[in-house]
């Protein structure tokens, strides 16, 4: 098996999440993973960095509903890291459409909408980087050493 690779991933708690007051549950469901922060801010979006974000959506009919409503409230976007990080948070966040994304995932859980599903999640390590990016100076990401890593991980995965 390969080595698992240590990566970032980026999250963006929706304004449904932070309207139905589930901000602390869903930074809980990715700390207690074992997924460390590694940054975090609350922003306001505007229409040319959800241009950017959302630039494989742009044609679609839905794109003018989806950036009114990104921009309609403030988000909070945060940085995550670990080994497989991006497929990781994938699995946890479940499939785009919330009324049909598995129990247990967040969507699963907390969600009956396409546009209002609780969270964005990074596709692959390639976006992942792109977002990161997009969304924070690279100031604004720490790099720290958890104490926990003999609980979370196997010898040869922390080496
Ligand atoms: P993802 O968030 O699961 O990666 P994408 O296809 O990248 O899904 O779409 C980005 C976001 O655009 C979705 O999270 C959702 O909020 C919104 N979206 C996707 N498809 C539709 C649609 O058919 N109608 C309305 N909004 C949509
Ligand atoms: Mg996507």
């Amino acid at each position: 098996m390969a080595k698992p690779r240590e990566e970032k991933t980026l999250i963006i708690i929706k304004p449904d999440a932070l309207n139905r007051s589930l901000v602390g549950e869903i930074i809980s469901r990715f700390e207690r993973k074992g997924l460390k922060l590694v940054a975090m801010k609350m922003i306001r979006l505007d229409d040319a960095i959800l241009a950017d974000h959302y630039g494989h959506l742009a044609d679609k009919p839905f794109f003018p509903r989806i950036a009114k409503f990104m921009k309609g409230w403030p988000v909070i976007v945060l940085a995550l890291e670990g080994l497989e990080a991006v497929a990781s948070v994938r699995l946890i966040t479940g499939e785009t459409m919330g009324r049909r994304a598995d129990a247990g995932t967040i969507r699963g859980d907390f969600s009956m909408s396409v546009q209002a599903n609780i969270v964005h999640a990074s596709d692959s390590v390639e976006n992942a980087v792109k977002e990161i990016n997009r969304f924070f100076k690279p100031e604004e990401l720490h790099g720290w050493e958890r104490l926990d890593l003999e609980v979370l991980y196997a010898e040869d995965e922390r080496e």
